[in-house]
């Protein structure tokens, strides 16, 4: 690693030992991510069921968080998707985002949170941002269309941060992950994203004897991945070390084009055939890599490489389908 890159060992500002804890979206791939990694801090963790609080109805966050009023709050709640279902359910996606933003961090502000994390995404950049991109290219140009609308909500949950920071002193700061893939993320092929579509199409094209399976687009594309326990883990430190408005990438990196990326899952999987490209199918950013200096400037620095969490995926996945067979 070049020296100007080799971690620093932040002081930590905000240590987590003791404090009461809300991962909001403690369901989801990162929630969970969070709610494992948190096990080690020494903190109480807090969740709250859809049945409890509701994040996208105003008065239900405001009274769960009246009553239960936590110390800290890590907002990974969010209508996630695929580039096709970012397409498809394009209000959703900015609806149901804004609300749980807003919602979340308006509440926390009158209950008297200390301080939350507010969870983002890399296609918060400018489609044809300078690569790798860094936090400042936010807002430079214009967002790939297929995801604006998830884009231009996340765009505004960092803004609210700034905004609470700036009139109220509120403790709110931004990280924003790459592309995650992990245990716990959703395998289906119509709301997916890349990593496990590619999985499950391996896998089942294996299992089928057939011949090849398809990938969308040209396959050209570059994108750069993320483990969901390194970005909890990358969250959970920037919890503890960082306090300020500016927004921070979360990532690994490195990127791989998405045909490589399929060889790569087909060899995971031992699907032999081969690997066919749908060009019907939309190609969205053509690249998005990240800057990952900031972070690593702050002294955190991924683990988990590609291909042993790409291993460790499939064979959970794997190994659900075996169960789910046998039932
Ligand atoms: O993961 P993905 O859907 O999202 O697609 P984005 C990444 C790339 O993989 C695109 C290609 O070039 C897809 O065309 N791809 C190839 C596939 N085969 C498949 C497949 O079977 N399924 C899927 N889903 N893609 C996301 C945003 O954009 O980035 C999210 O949609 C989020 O909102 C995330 O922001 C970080 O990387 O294009």
């Amino acid at each position: 690693m070049p020296t100007d890159l080799a971690p620093a060992s932040p002081e930590v500002i905000y240590p987590l030992a003791g404090k009461r804890v809300w991962v909001a979206g403690h369901r989801g791939m990162v929630g969970q991510a969070i709610v494992r990694q948190l096990a080690s801090e020494g903190c109480e963790v807090l969740t709250a069921g859809r049945a409890e609080a509701d994040l996208t109805r105003q008065a239900e966050v405001e009274a769960w968080m009246g009553r239960v009023k936590p110390d800290a709050i890590f907002v990974a709640a969010a209508n996630v998707g695929g580039s096709l279902a970012n397409d498809n359910y394009a209000a959703d996606f900015l609806y149901d985002n804004l609300m749980i933003e807003a919602n979340i961090v308006e509440a926390a502000y009158r209950a008297g949170v200390g301080k939350l994390m507010m969870l983002g995404s890399s296609c918060i950049y400018p489609k044809f941002a300078p690569q790798p991109i860094t936090e400042d290219a936010l807002l430079t140009g214009a967002l790939e269309p297929t995801n604006q609308w998830y884009a231009i909500a996340k765009i505004t949950g960092i803004k609210l941060g700034q905004a609470y920071r700036r009139q109220h002193g509120f403790d709110v700061i931004s990280a924003m992950p790459t592309n995650l893939y992990g245990h716990g993320d959703n395998f289906d092929l119509n709301t997916s994203h890349v990593l496990p579509a590619l999985i499950r199409k391996a896998h089942e094209a294996k299992v089928t004897g057939a011949a090849s399976f398809t990938i969308w687009g040209t396959g050209s594309p570059r994108r750069e991945f993320l483990h969901a326990d390194d970005c909890a883990a990358a969250c959970v430190h920037l919890m503890k070390v960082y306090s300020d408005a500016e927004h921070v990438n979360v990532g690994s990196g490195e990127d791989i084009a998405i045909y490589d990326l399929a060889t790569l899952v087909a060899e995971v999987v031992g699907f032999t055939g081969e690997i066919v490209r749908d060009a019907s199918k939309p190609d969205g950013t053509p690249r998005k890599l990240m800057s990952a200096h900031r972070l690593r400037a702050l002294g955190w620095g991924p683990r988990i490489t590609l291909q042993v969490g790409i291993e460790g995926v499939y064979r959970a996945f794997a190994s659900s389908v075996d169960q789910a067979r046998d039932v």
